[in-house]
């Protein structure tokens, strides 16, 4: 299931005063607690995913990905999806936390095409999702458990097919990038 990441934790000792912990949580997409509304397969055969495996057949306009997991700690969090597309054109998501749609930016999130489906490291890409005024958006967590859902809105063509490796939330000043476990 869902691993929780502490990239750096300094205890206080002597005079030494601790830094803010940085942390974030990775979701892999083949360690969701439930998907619907389509057929996904697990993939054991793309490249460079991060646990080896990544979702396949995110096809259907409604076909949804749903985690629980639990935030280390209350804070804003980066979101960050790895995913692959080999569509020509744009395709949609909406984000859904503990059942409500966190913000308007969050109702219709647009990725790219990625130039393939993931059988070559370069077809896979990191996005950190952003606003319009490319800003970082951000998910306001409480510790604990929480529950987030990926919803395919199809796309600006026939379907909004993609590919799915892992999501990641970090916290600020923790590099995202860092989460993902190739
Ligand atoms: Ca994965």
């Amino acid at each position: 299931m869902q691993k929780k990441i502490a990239i750096a934790a300094f205890a206080t000792w002597g005079m030494f005063v601790a830094p803010a912990m940085a942390a974030g949580v990775l979701l892999e997409a083949e360690a969701n607690s439930a998907t619907g509304g389509g057929s996904f397969t697990m993939a054991t055969d793309r490249a460079a995913t991060s646990g080896g495996k990544a979702l396949i057949g995110w096809d259907a306009d409604g076909q949804w990905i749903e985690w629980a997991f639990e935030a280390p700690e209350a804070g804003d969090y980066q979101i960050t999806l790895r995913y692959a597309s080999g569509r020509g054109w744009d395709i949609w998501r909406e984000l859904k936390l503990d059942g409500q749609v966190p913000g308007e930016a969050f109702a219709k999130l647009t990725l790219k095409t990625t130039g393939g489906w993931g059988r070559a490291a370069s077809e896979w890409q990191n996005l950190t999702l952003a606003g319009a005024n490319s800003q970082p958006l951000t998910l306001k967590l409480t510790a604990g458990k929480h529950v987030l859902r990926l919803t395919s809105l199809g796309g600006d063509g026939a379907n909004g097919s993609a590919n799915l490796d892992a999501l990641v939330l970090s916290s600020k000043g923790t590099d995202p990038q860092t989460l993902f476990k190739p």
